[in-house]
């Protein structure tokens, strides 16, 4: 439904008709998106645009630029962090594009796998771990688990292979994984981070994260709401209209605790840029006929 047609007790929209948090109008966003947390990492991504169409930040920190990029319109969007930011995101820019959307997440993660600091984790499929906070707090419930982690939902395959072909083409097989990530509704007690200050009782939390999961290799706080959002999405017809990927950098490895330096943070932010650019421009939309964003094309 248009946002023109919404019901704004549902859908509040400000008074220049833009959607409340994140700031978007029809016309503001592409159907090629790509997602990050760090404004500085979205406006290092925006050098690479021919032109910039459009840029706006929201009250609320969503940073947008859109642009053109080898003649194909691209927004990108920084949320901040967490799955609230990413949920705010993903339904008000859905909510001012017409047809499908793709939409790529680049972003960092720690490593419960052989990759090391510097690599990069294509996630073909995510899972959220949740505090089970009755857990904590209801005595009742202390037969419970202290966490509450859902099944795997699955990425776009087709996104996935592009980026992993690229990636693996451009920095070499051994440096590219794939698999399941863990998503954690905190960067502390639901990623396995021992403290002393709260009862977390999660120091057995990885091993049961790759237990249930034999493909679990990284962890982060975004991409289970985007692979959600998309796999729950629908058009006029009740189909799926928007397809995620992501590509993440491996900022930690959590079991061996090396951490990136800054070169690498650099050759491995070069290479995510080209492989995600140009798998959003391969990409034909399912050979969607496109309002182009601002016009521009
Ligand atoms: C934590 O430091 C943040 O970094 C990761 C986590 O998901 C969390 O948002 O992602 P970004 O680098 O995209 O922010």
């Amino acid at each position: 439904m248009p946002i023109h047609e919404m019901n704004t007790a549902n859908f509040p929209v400000d008074d220049k008709g833009r959607t409340y948090h994140v700031e978007c109008k029809r016309g503001d966003i592409a159907n090629r998106v790509i997602t990050v947390g760090d404004p500085s990492r979205a406006k290092a991504l925006a050098t690479r645009f021919d032109k910039i169409v459009f840029e706006h930040t929201s009250h609320r920190g969503f940073l947008i630029v859109t642009g053109i990029y080898k003649n194909v319109p691209i927004t990108i969007v920084s949320i901040g962090m967490g799955l609230s930011m990413m949920d705010f995101f993903v339904r008000e820019t859905r909510a001012v594009v017409d047809g499908p959307m793709i939409i790529i997440r680049f972003g960092s993660c720690g490593s419960i796998c052989d990759a090391s600091a510097g690599n990069i984790i294509v996630s073909d499929s995510s899972y959220g771990i949740m505090r089970n906070y009755d857990y904590f707090t209801t005595p009742a419930k202390k037969s419970e688990a202290p966490y509450i982690i859902t099944d795997k939902v699955l990425g776009d395959p087709s996104l996935t292979k592009s980026l992993l072909s690229k990636l693996k083409g451009s920095m070499g097989d051994d440096k590219v994984f794939v698999g399941a990530n863990g998503c954690a509704d905190s960067f502390y007690s639901s990623q396995g981070r021992l403290g002393n200050d709260f009862y977390d009782e999660n120091d057995t939390l990885i091993e049961t994260l790759k237990s249930k999961f034999d493909d679990a290799v990284s962890l982060e706080m975004e991409a289970h709401m985007l692979y959600h959002l998309a796999a729950t999405s629908k058009d006029e017809n009740g189909s799926p209209n928007i397809r995620a990927s992501c590509a993440l950098i491996v900022f930690a490895n959590r079991i061996s605790d090396n951490f990136i330096t800054p070169d690498q943070a650099n050759n491995a932010v070069k290479h995510c840029t080209d492989a995600i650019f140009d798998t959003l421009i391969e990409d034909n939309l399912g050979g969607a006929e496109l309002h182009s964003a601002k016009g521009s094309v």
